[in-house]
């Protein structure tokens, strides 16, 4: 039987006293700061304390700026004693989602992915959720609380970045949230994250991007040798995109011990997860959705084939290894 928000509100209440301290575990993104977030205003004055840690280190400048602005202080989930605290709470995820969940006994676990094995404590799992933080909001208006706009800017991120804007899976729950949120929000705040996108450091693979670019039949091609991070990949996969003629981007670079391939299309008819695993599959891992995938190919297996500092020739396998498989409908393909 499903139950309505006031009587999941209750139940996550029960959950605590008020000689509680709280710790909020996430893997720090968007939808898992704002839904952090969330949980501490509700718990505010009815804890002694909330805390919020992530696994991770947030390293997207837009996020850097999103926690900078809006989240306080973010603890390191390493340099946590678990004997500090009385209640643990995760959320956007589960715990067999990560290793580093290991030492934290959740009390409660508040999330939207899709429910692996039966967990214990208090349980608030729905898949059909675009985002975390739209649960979330929904908690806050079951409590009536009014969201202050830092809080709501957060949740509304949060949506906004789970949902890809709306273009991906959302639906009617996270349209009333965002809805509800966009009266509450700051759009300067939004504005200011959203605009440090790019890392001034990133500019240098943009300039290689420029120049070495192959553009065919609407697809670009683009490697960009040894990267800080693969961030930079998609960044460029999703900016070329934007060209108008262009229906698909790839984008490859060496991270580590490992070649990643970033695939992007326009989204008509095309399948970029298929594609990643047709072409690349047998070198590593590669799969994802029909508009954007990844592959990340171990550099040893690649190296059998080709020397990976030729950054032509690496190109150019690309290249092959991509129309070996072909991508299908494509605009100047298409048949009258
Ligand atoms: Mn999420």
């Amino acid at each position: 039987m499903s139950i309505n928000a006031p009587e999941r509100l209750r139940r996550f209440y029960s959950m605590f006293r008020g000689d509680d301290r709280v710790l909020v575990v996430i893997n720090a993104d968007p939808d898992a700061i704002g839904a952090a977030l969330c949980v501490k205003r509700l718990l505010w004055r009815k804890v002694a304390s909330v805390d919020i840690c992530s696994i991770n280190t947030v390293k997207r400048p837009d996020n850097v700026a999103m926690v900078n602005k809006l989240c306080g202080c973010l603890l390191k989930s390493a340099e946590i004693h678990t004997g500090d605290y009385s209640r643990f709470v995760l959320v956007d995820s589960q715990p067999g989602h990560n290793e580093a969940y290991k030492k934290y006994p959740f009390d409660v676990i508040i999330d939207h992915h899709p429910i692996a094995v039966v967990y214990n404590g208090y349980v608030d799992i729905r898949p059909e959720y675009g985002a975390t933080s739209t649960m979330l909001t929904e908690y806050l208006r079951a409590a009536k609380i009014r969201p202050s706009q830092k809080l709501a800017t957060a949740l509304f991120l949060g949506i906004k970045t789970d949902t890809h804007d709306f273009q991906r899976k959302a639906y009617n729950e996270d349209i009333k949230a965002f809805h509800f949120l966009s009266r509450h929000i700051s759009l300067s705040l939004i504005q200011q994250i959203e605009y440090s996108e790019i890392h001034p450091g990133f500019l240098k693979y943009f300039q290689q991007a420029f120049n070495s670019r192959v553009i065919r039949r609407g697809k670009v091609f683009i490697h960009l040798g040894h990267v800080g991070t693969p961030d930079v990949c998609v960044l460029v996969a999703d900016f070329f995109l934007k060209v108008q003629g262009v229906n698909w981007t790839f984008v490859s670079g060496i991270f580590g011990k490992k070649l990643v391939v970033i695939i992007r299309n326009s989204g008509l008819r095309f399948n970029a997860g298929k594609l990643a695993e047709q072409a690349f599959s047998q070198f590593g891992s590669a799969g994802g959705h029909k508009t954007m995938a990844r592959a990340e190919l171990s550099l040893s297996s690649v190296e059998c084939v080709i020397n990976s500092e030729n950054d032509r020739k690496v190109l150019k396998w690309i290249m092959e290894r991509v129309d070996g498989v072909g991508t299908g409908f494509s605009k100047n393909e298409r048949k009258p």
